[in-house]
């Protein structure tokens, strides 16, 4: 079964996003032990900005420790190992940064290439979270505004169009306010591929709403940073979501 029959297969998912740059080797180990117990559909690894070169260590320690399926979610090009199973190949369609719409991907290409990694094209969408994310500085770009769903659905359409076969609404890392319940019906119903939401979602309330709302994959990353003995009950909490 390839990754991208993961993402399509009936069913709501919770991907634990994993920044190797902040947590210590025990703490990764134990996510991963805590995530294989609550059946976590996939790890997403990676960071706006990473510094401390553990991205292969960190997926070495996940991979010993569970048979999650471990996908590159890159903040830039040097975020690419050999060592996952996927990359999600994002292209930031929200925003009109040449280099983050095809430029980055054009040097990742060839890599990706050479790699076994499944590459999943993805349309990578900011939305507007109350406050500047390091994602929208990183990127340099202006997030859509979180009232404007017709801009949110015409950017996701487009990104279907185009040939993606994921779209990601992301709020940002840590962010104030996650992607409203109905930005997230607005643009799940007029696309036909799955549709990934993450950014600022605190509790397993508010995720099993975000799967209800219409999401595919519901990502959770500081939440678990912070606690990671809610890993089950967020699991529960997506995968009960009918
Ligand atoms: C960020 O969507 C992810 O790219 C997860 O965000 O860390 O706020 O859960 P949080």
């Amino acid at each position: 079964m390839s990754l991208y029959d993961i993402f399509i297969k009936p069913g709501k998912k919770i991907a634990v996003l994993v920044d190797p740059d902040k947590p210590t080797d025990e703490q990764i180990e134990r996510t991963a032990r805590l995530s294989q117990e609550a059946s976590v559909d996939f790890f997403f690894v990676g960071g706006s900005l990473l510094t401390n070169d553990n991205l292969d260590n960190c997926i070495k320690i996940l991979k010993k420790h569970a048979q999650i399926p471990v996908i590159l979610f890159p903040g830039n090009t040097s975020q690419i190992s050999y060592k996952a199973d996927g990359f999600l190949f994002l292209s930031l369609i929200s925003g009109r940064n040449a280099e983050m719409l095809i430029g980055r991907q054009v040097i990742a290409a060839p890599y990706l290439k050479l790699s076994k990694l499944e590459t999943l094209p993805t349309g990578y969408m900011l939305i507007d979270s109350g406050k500047p994310t390091s994602v929208s500085y990183m990127s340099n770009t202006l997030p859509i505004p979180n009232d404007k769903f017709d801009i949110a659905i015409c950017t996701a359409m487009a990104g279907e169009m185009l040939g993606m076969k994921l779209i990601f609404l992301e709020a940002g890392s840590g962010a104030t306010n996650p992607v409203s319940d109905e930005m997230v019906k607005m643009v799940s119903g007029s696309i036909g591929i799955p549709l990934i939401v993450g950014g600022g979602i605190r509790t397993p309330e508010r995720a099993a709403q975000c799967a209800k709302a219409g999401a595919s994959v519901v990502v959770i990353g500081n939440a678990l940073e912070k606690d990671p003995d809610l890993l089950r009950e967020f699991a529960d909490a997506v995968h009960s979501v009918v």
